[in-house]
């Protein structure tokens, strides 16, 4: 690898454990009952993320979805201020009313929102206001493969299409849209749907994080061109499913765990006036073929992005950036603890 090539792997893995720390951190502040409502992680998204957002500068713009937080930590968003926002603190990124799936930063030109398929229209408008800037600037769209079943994602592709917009699509497919397999839902496929408004679409593997920085670079030049969009469909799973506490990850995963929850759902199968007793087995029946295909999708430890991207380096390296980055949100996690401990 030529030491070009070196630095900017290090600069990606930096990054990648950055985002993987504050999403533990979440997690933390989730599970003490600080962060209210669902919490939903961008574990596994850690290599399309800094892969993408590494090719971006100060004239570019994102518009993200309810995961959003990897790409505000990669887009250099103050640590300290997103965690503080998730927990519902005035001084919080947006004076704690965004919440985790609503945050929005005017400075770096990000916004996410909790509506599949949002970030579609939205980083139309940020391209057209980029292209009218006239310095080269992009936006980009990262979406979940179920995203591509809602209709303002279809219209914003073909609008960015026939506009000639310089628009990043990112999907990045889990293959799973909460409990449903997308596959199930996608007619024509999720390939030839994105592919079907005649802009190039370049499909990598979203674990591997220098070919993600290869293909964005790629985009980003043909936007900064005025070349017009790109599709990006990066496949990476998440080991923590939809949100977490996914009750199927926790079937498969952490049987005892569920034992006690699943055994008055179990008797509710015998009580009468209700449903048939055919019908009720049949429902159990699709729980369960869900349960299985989740065990059967579930990322292998090998296929952690932060793994992978870290065999790549000298394991020294590896290790010094990872303790950087540890320090770095603990940091932050030590300030919202400590605020929310003198609040309480
Ligand atoms: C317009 C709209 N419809 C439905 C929902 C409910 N919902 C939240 S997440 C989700 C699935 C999205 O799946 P995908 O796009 O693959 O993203 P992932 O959560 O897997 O990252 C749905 C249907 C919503 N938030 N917005």
């Amino acid at each position: 690898m030529s030491s070009t090539g070196t630095e900017q792997l290090q600069a990606l893995y930096l990054q990648m454990c950055r985002i993987r720390w504050t999403e533990q951190a979440l997690a933390l502040l989730w599970r003490r009952g600080l962060a209210s409502g669902e919490m939903h992680l961008g574990i596994g998204e850690e290599a399309v993320v800094a892969g993408v957002v590494g090719n971006l500068d100060d004239r570019d713009a994102m518009a993200l979805d309810y995961r959003s937080t990897p790409a505000l930590v990669a887009r250099g968003v103050d640590l300290t201020s997103i965690l503080l926002e998730v927990v519902g603190s005035p001084s919080g990124l947006c004076g704690g009313r965004g919440g985790h799936m609503h945050l929005m930063s005017r400075e770096h030109l990000v916004a996410a929102s909790g509506v599949v398929g949002a970030p579609g229209p939205l980083a139309c408008g940020f391209g057209l206001a980029a292209r009218t800037k006239g310095k080269g600037g992009v936006a980009v769209a990262f979406f979940g493969d179920g995203a591509v079943n809602e209709g303002m994602l279809m219209e914003a592709l073909n609008l960015a299409a026939a506009w000639r917009l310089p628009v990043v699509f990112v999907c990045k497919d889990n293959r799973w849209a909460v409990t449903t397999r997308s596959s199930e839902l996608t007619g024509g496929g999720l390939r030839r749907r994105l592919g079907a408004f005649g802009m190039p679409l370049d499909r990598v593997d979203g674990r591997d994080v220098e070919s993600v920085a290869a293909a964005a670079a790629r985009a980003v030049a043909r936007g900064r061109a005025g070349r017009g969009p790109t599709v990006l469909l990066a496949s990476c799973p998440r080991p923590e499913g939809h949100f977490l506490g996914d009750p199927l990850v926790r079937l498969t995963s952490a049987v005892g765990e569920l034992a006690a929850e699943v055994r008055p759902l179990v008797a509710e199968l015998v009580v009468r006036p209700g449903a048939p007793l055919a019908q009720r087995l049949s429902a159990v029946k699709g729980i369960g073929g869900k349960a299985a295909a989740v065990a059967v999708h579930a990322p292998a430890r090998t296929s952690d992005p932060l793994r992978r991207a870290a065999r790549r380096l000298p394991e020294a390296t590896s290790r010094e950036l990872a303790v950087v980055a540890r320090r770095e949100v603990e940091t932050a996690l030590g300030r919202v603890l400590g605020e929310a401990v003198s609040r309480a």
